[in-house]
């Protein structure tokens, strides 16, 4: 068995432009996006989901501003603008966004005190979503990424996908990056080194 799928990340109004975290062309990939949920037999959704008051936010860190970052237990964390909080319209998918076809959407950044970029595994990169054995009891080896951001979710669910035995490609046209000083061009090559495919 070897299936393959298809992972959307974060294609989430907060993420497009007009919302708390939008990503320059955020939207511009919904259409080629549903082309390829069409394509695929298995698709897969990610949705940042945050409680309010999420520790990845700064407006939780006294002094702290937005796109600084702070000492997390786990390492160094990014502090973002309050976004994807549980069940508001930020949260929710783009209005265009053709997920019905997708089999299972998976919630991440649920817990108040780690953030989670990663479908797989959450910043600490040892406590799992799940989403690995999901994907190894249903058969399936082999992963296309697209979504948001390049730089951040995207990228390291991706490393984290290659880093749990599957294979990975991200279709970099059918993502777009925060690209926080430099942060594309690093993990474009630290995706690359991993064995990730950017096609
Ligand atoms: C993301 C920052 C914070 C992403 C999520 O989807 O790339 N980035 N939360
Ligand atoms: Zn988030």
């Amino acid at each position: 068995m070897s299936e393959k799928a298809l992972i959307v990340i974060d294609v989430q109004n907060d993420f497009c432009p007009g919302g708390a975290l939008a990503v320059t062309g955020g939207d511009e990939i919904v259409p080629m996006v549903n082309r390829l949920i069409g394509e695929f037999d298995h698709v897969v959704l990610t949705q940042d989901w945050h409680p309010a008051s999420h520790s990845s936010f700064a407006s939780v860190h006294p002094g702290k501003n937005p796109f600084e970052t702070t000492e997390m237990r786990y390492g160094t964390q990014t502090l973002w603008p309050d976004h994807c909080v549980q069940g508001t319209d930020g949260a929710a998918f783009h209005a265009d966004l053709e997920w019905t076809k997708a089999e299972l959407v998976i919630r991440k950044g649920f817990r108040p005190a780690i953030d989670s970029y990663s479908a797989f595994f959450e910043n600490d990169r040892t406590t799992p979503t799940g989403l690995a054995g999901y994907l190894r009891e249903r058969g399936i080896s082999d992963l296309t990424l697209v979504g948001l951001a390049t730089d951040f979710c995207v990228a390291y669910s991706a490393l984290d996908a290659v880093r749990s035995g599957f294979k990975a490609t991200v279709l970099l046209e059918a993502c777009r990056a925060i690209d926080l000083g430099g942060s594309l061009a690093a993990i474009k090559d630290e995706m690359a080194k991993a064995g990730v495919t950017l096609a």
